[in-house]
């Protein structure tokens, strides 16, 4: 069952007081607690709820979308809308199909990275359900470089990296660190119990965050935010962003981020 899905029985209660939740929409972040974020339903997907997370109505130069596809869902047939898209399969198994390739399945952790104008084809797998969020973005050229190629890979082939020394923080790259033939990263950062930022960061770039595994507090401006297992956070530019992870076990977050340009 999808949170949102939770109606409570007669007699029974919605945790939580009414009128109060974690959600909070500001001018330069957004904390997004799953069971609010309501249904849309688009023209090209059939079968296909849409949770649109992150847009430009938001204050986003990207969007960030969960798609759940039903036993029979999937796109209308051969999509080619000229954005960038990174595909992360959250729940079940999702059959793609990339320009005219061959079908690949994809199962929970696999993912495809999509460049501008690349034609695709997606449905839900083995007659059951399938979770797919959707991160779009137009691109932006590099003068000297080649466009970005399309990536298809899983989690589990990528390595946890240490960037700076710190024991128990680490970071999953899912296209090539630094490659500036991509305008934006999605990364997975992970942290042990307990195991922080050194700084409070605060930069030009936004972030679409959405918590994989764990719990932890998240400073976004002034505010303490908890977050919890599928929460999303908008980070705008200049945000200043502080995750403190709580909790006995592993705190794993889905980051995207904008990067290897300069300005305009
Ligand atoms: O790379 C980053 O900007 C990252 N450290 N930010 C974050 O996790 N909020
Ligand atoms: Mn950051």
């Amino acid at each position: 069952m999808f949170p949102s899905d939770f109606q409570p029985a007669p007699g029974q209660f919605r945790p939580g007081a009414i009128g109060h939740g974690r959600c909070r929409v500001t001018p330069n972040y957004a904390l997004m607690p799953p069971e609010g974020v309501m249904d849309s339903y688009l023209p090209q997907w059939v079968d296909t709820t849409a949770r649109f997370l992150a847009g430009p109505p938001l204050g986003a130069c990207f969007g960030q979308v969960i798609l759940e596809m039903e036993a029979t869902g999937g796109t209308r047939g051969h999509v080619q809308d000229g954005l960038q898209h990174l595909f992360w399969v959250l729940e079940g198994v999702v059959t793609l199909t990339v320009d005219d390739h061959d079908p690949v399945e994809m199962t929970p952790g696999g993912y495809a990275f999509l460049p501008a104008g690349t034609g695709h084809t997606v449905s839900a797998a083995g007659g059951a359900p399938a979770r797919l969020m959707d991160i779009r973005k137009p691109y932006v050229p590099a003068e000297g470089f080649d466009a970005p190629p399309v990536i298809l890979s899983h989690r589990d082939t990528l390595e946890k990296i240490n960037h700076n020394g710190t024991i128990g923080r680490t970071w999953e790259h899912l296209m090539p660190y630094g490659d500036m033939r991509f305008d934006f990263e999605v990364n997975i950062l992970s942290f042990e119990p307990g195991v922080h930022f050194p700084d409070i960061e605060t930069h030009i770039m936004e972030h679409g965050l959405l918590m994989l595994e764990g719990q932890g507090l998240y400073l976004l401006d002034r505010d303490w935010h908890e977050v919890w297992e599928g929460d999303f956070i908008w980070m705008g530019p200049y945000c200043p962003q502080f995750f403190y992870p709580t909790g006995w076990t592993r705190s794993a977050y889905m980051l995207y981020k904008n990067v290897n340009r300069d300005l305009d």
